[in-house]
């Protein structure tokens, strides 16, 4: 049975796994997720992950749920090519960049934080600058991390999940306005990932329910 991936086009949870899928050359089907409508706490979605979030990954006897828990669940059922290096150590500081935007920026940053921000009565502007805050935040921990093991990518001279964490993270900067001048590290990443034919793939404006701008 094929994989069938819960994803929402602009949201950067699921583009992680997209990116991981695309990485390890994994078909799937894709299912959309309206978020701006809600449905990811319809009845209907929550039969699917009754956390009502994306992305969800239905293999068939089971859905897995957790950006990160379905990559690591990838890099171990497809251990081609790795997407994690091999020594332990190595593996802790990718890790560690990828929970700096998995644990430190994105919660902050999600639809439900923002609608909750809203119905507390904080207005467009002010919504704005709590999420450019948090993204600065991360960027300031991430950019020396990224000079001391990136070599092309996050981490060394292949694409690993901590590289599956910040494309998206990025894009989600520049979705909201945040100027990336201060961490050159971080933007050649982005412009080597750019070319990547896999992040390409992946890319919000190529899912089947990206809006048109
Ligand atoms: N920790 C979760 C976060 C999932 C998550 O927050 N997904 C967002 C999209 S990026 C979502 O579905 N948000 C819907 C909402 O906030 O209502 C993961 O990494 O999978």
């Amino acid at each position: 049975m094929g994989l069938t991936l819960y994803s929402a086009w602009r949201a950067t949870a699921p583009y992680r796994v997209r990116i991981g899928l695309a990485l390890k050359g994994v078909a799937y089907d894709y299912a959309a997720v309206d978020l701006i409508r809600g449905d990811q706490r319809a009845p209907e979605y929550r039969a699917v992950n009754p956390q009502g979030l994306t992305p969800a990954l239905d293999i068939g006897d089971r859905v897995l749920t957790q950006s990160l828990a379905i990559l690591e669940w990838l890099e171990e059922t497809h251990p081609e090519p790795p997407i994690l290096p091999r020594a332990a150590l190595d593996r802790q500081a990718v890790r560690a960049m990828a929970l700096v935007i998995a644990c430190d920026i994105h919660p902050l940053n999600n639809t439900r934080v923002g609608r909750k921000l809203h119905q507390m009565g904080i207005d467009q502007a002010g919504i704005l600058d709590w999420t450019q805050g948090w993204i600065r935040d991360g960027f300031d921990a991430l950019e020396p991390m990224i000079e001391r093991h990136g070599h092309g990518f996050a981490f060394g001279d292949t694409p690993t999940i901590a590289d599956c964490c910040l494309i998206p993270q990025v894009y989600s900067a520049n979705r909201y306005e945040v100027d990336l001048t201060p961490w050159p590290a971080i933007r050649a990443v982005n412009e080597r990932c750019a070319e990547h034919p896999t992040f390409q793939a992946a890319h919000p404006t190529k899912q089947p329910d990206a809006v048109p701008a």
